[in-house]
């Protein structure tokens, strides 16, 4: 069958079959996230017709503005999730403290971390957005119900991952540890289809995504490094092109596609940067090592962090592993040029 026509739901089940004792709740989670992208999808396609646009005048943990689509997308991911008992626990960037699973719904062993609809600030402009999950498995033993302790798990423990991008089309790009998959939404049917079968990051390539605003706020090292970036060397084909669309899906996406490397670091504003561990760095760590990328600190692999926050925010260095590998070189004094 032609993979044009294979469907998430198939692709899932597919991919089931390798792990004997699988009972098929991962796999089932993962399709009601892909259903929940699709009620998210519907709504990001017409927030320019209807009055979901502006701001609820509310904030959210972060202190942001919540914009109307940003609350809808948390609903969404929420309602659609919490009855599956495929979960223990949930955590939202758009709420202080873990979300517990409604007593009248039966619990499962899984956690679901996410971003509901990243790069919000976008949404008026009509830019690529983005729906980011991380799914771990329970490790309490508490009674059904999770804990904190199932949801500060360091990244390289994940089940699976993924994100959603709300672009010129509807993607959903996950692995569960066995490569990484895209699927574009055909709405005409309503099924995401396999459209990027096994996706490999190129090892190096010459596109760097920084918010060049903040050189004068990062240290030294980090400043050398874009510096060496855009310094003329034919045999190192510099200078990198600079690609920044401020969404880090969007960015995330092009790099893991077309390779190249991304950076968010810490600066003399934000000690720990800006991007969230739990339900930003930690899932696309893990989407973009399975497709032969890497992901640091700028000193620290960012799946062997152990979390201590549910909203902690980490510098984040990730795309194309010899990119990533020779910017770390920089972060750490080893090189100046
Ligand atoms: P800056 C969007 O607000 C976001 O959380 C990410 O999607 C994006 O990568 C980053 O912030 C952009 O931050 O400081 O460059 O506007």
């Amino acid at each position: 069958m032609p993979a044009a026509q294979i469907t998430i739901e198939r692709h899932i089940i597919e991919q089931q079959k390798q792990f004997p004792q699988a009972t098929g709740d991962f796999s089932a989670l993962l399709y009601d996230i892909a259903f929940a992208a699709k009620i998210i999808s519907r709504e990001v396609r017409k927030a320019g017709l209807v009055d979901i646009l502006g701001f609820t005048g509310k904030e959210n943990v972060q202190g942001e503005q919540v914009q109307k689509l940003d609350e809808f997308a948390d609903d969404i991911m929420f309602r659609a999730l919490d009855h599956t008992g495929r979960l223990c626990c949930m955590a939202s960037e758009e709420q202080e403290d873990i979300i517990t699973i409604p007593e009248r719904f039966d619990t499962g062993k899984y956690v679901l971390l996410y971003d509901p609809l990243d790069g919000s600030s976008n949404i008026d402009a009509n830019v690529s957005i983005g729906t980011i999950f991380s799914i771990h498995r329970k490790i309490s033993d508490d009674d059904g119900h999770g804990t904190l302790e199932d949801c500060l798990q360091p990244g390289y423990k994940q089940a699976g991952a993924g994100y959603v991008i709300y672009g010129s089309s509807t993607m959903m790009v996950y692995t569960a540890g066995n490569g990484v998959f895209g699927f574009t939404l055909d709405p005409s049917v309503g099924e995401f289809l396999l459209s990027h079968n096994n996706i490999r990051i190129p090892r190096r390539a010459k596109i760097y995504s920084t918010n060049e605003g903040n050189f004068f706020n990062w240290d030294k090292n980090v400043q050398n490094y874009i510096n060496y970036l855009k310094t003329p060397d034919k045999e190192t084909r510099r200078p990198y092109s600079s690609r920044y669309i401020g969404s880090l899906v969007a960015d995330f996406h092009r790099n893991l596609l077309y390779g190249g490397i991304f950076l968010y670091p810490a600066d003399n504003k934000n000690p720990n940067g800006k991007l969230r561990l739990l339900y930003e760095a930690n899932p696309l760590a893990f989407i973009v090592e399975q497709a032969g990328g890497y992901a640091s600190t700028g000193s620290q692999r960012i799946l062997e962090l152990q979390p201590n926050d549910l909203h902690q925010r980490i510098p984040l260095i990730i795309g194309s592993y010899d990119d990533v590998r020779e910017a770390e070189e920089f972060f750490q004094g080893e090189r100046e040029a």
